[in-house]
């Protein structure tokens, strides 16, 4: 398809680039993170989200290079900013069925010389579902190495509570689903509660997702939740507002 070509021409003429997007701890509203988000701005197709063209890469078989690409972007990025705040980065669900991914980061991250204990990986449970013992192999390869895992989009889609007795997640990001109904609707409020009373005894950090506004914020850091991302905190931006952003805020 014609989508399919441009989306091969871009990865191979390196077009698609590498946005951050800030995370704060909530208790003093500093920078903590970026969470790294892929966008493509095509000449003849205009922008294309990644919601469309990470799984196309997926389909063709192609996310290894694209994803490869934009980790070598992202890590590039991150060591000129002025602190040494953690790296947040997305696996897609190919990526963890497939035993040469964790060698593939790690080498990376050597070449461009990245500490790994700066990057998080964040997967989905489906992802971990996939291919469990793939999947299990090459998160404990990482993490051996320092890289932190964190669960995405949790209390969406197939989260089983089960998949956190495997003990191989270091974070928990909450959906936006549940943050953006904490202030109009008790039971999202009781079931982020309950998400953090559990992730306390569990010794997970937490990151409430699509912080909009600073009542949000507000309730989330009373409830206790340690970490924030959202447009409350900053959109995502390309790696010179990064920089600048970076710059006023210390
Ligand atoms: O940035 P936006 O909200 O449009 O992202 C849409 C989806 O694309 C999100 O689920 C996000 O996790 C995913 N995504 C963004 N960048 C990347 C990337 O570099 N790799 C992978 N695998 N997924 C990404
Ligand atoms: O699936 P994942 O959690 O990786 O998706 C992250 C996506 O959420 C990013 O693409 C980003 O554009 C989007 N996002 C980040 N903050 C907000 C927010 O405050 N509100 C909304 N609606 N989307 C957000
Ligand atoms: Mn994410
Ligand atoms: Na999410």
């Amino acid at each position: 398809t014609q989508l399919e070509q441009a989306l091969r021409n871009a990865i191979i003429s390196d077009a698609i680039d590498v946005h951050f997007q800030p995370i704060v701890s909530l208790s003093n509203n500093q920078v903590v993170g970026f969470e790294a988000l892929a966008r493509w701005n095509d000449p003849d197709l205009g922008f294309v989200s990644p919601g469309v063209f990470v799984p196309l890469a997926e389909e063709r078989g192609f996310i290894d290079a694209l994803s490869e690409t934009l980790l070598r972007k992202a890590a590039e990025a991150a060591l000129s900013w002025p602190r040494e705040l953690f790296l947040s980065f997305n696996l897609s669900s190919a990526q963890l069925m497939d035993p040469g991914t964790s060698g593939s980061i790690l080498s990376i991250l050597g070449r461009v010389g990245f500490d790994p204990h700066r990057l998080e990986l964040e997967i989905t449970e489906t992802a971990v579902m996939g291919s469990a013992d793939t999947a299990h192999r090459i998160i404990a390869d990482l993490r051996a190495a320092g890289v932190r895992i964190s669960l995405d989009d949790f209390g969406t889609g197939q989260s089983s509570l089960g998949r956190l007795r495997d003990f191989i997640f270091d974070k928990i990001k909450i959906d936006r689903a549940f943050v953006s109904r904490i202030n109009s609707d008790r039971a999202s409020e009781h079931i982020i509660k309950a998400i953090l009373a559990m992730c306390d005894g569990l010794e997970l950090e937490v990151v409430a997702e699509g912080i909009e506004d600073y009542a949000e914020a507000v309730q989330l850091r009373t409830l206790g939740c340690g970490m924030g991302q959202g447009y409350h905190f900053g959109r995502p931006a390309d790696g010179i507002a990064t920089l600048r952003f970076l710059h006023e805020n210390y």
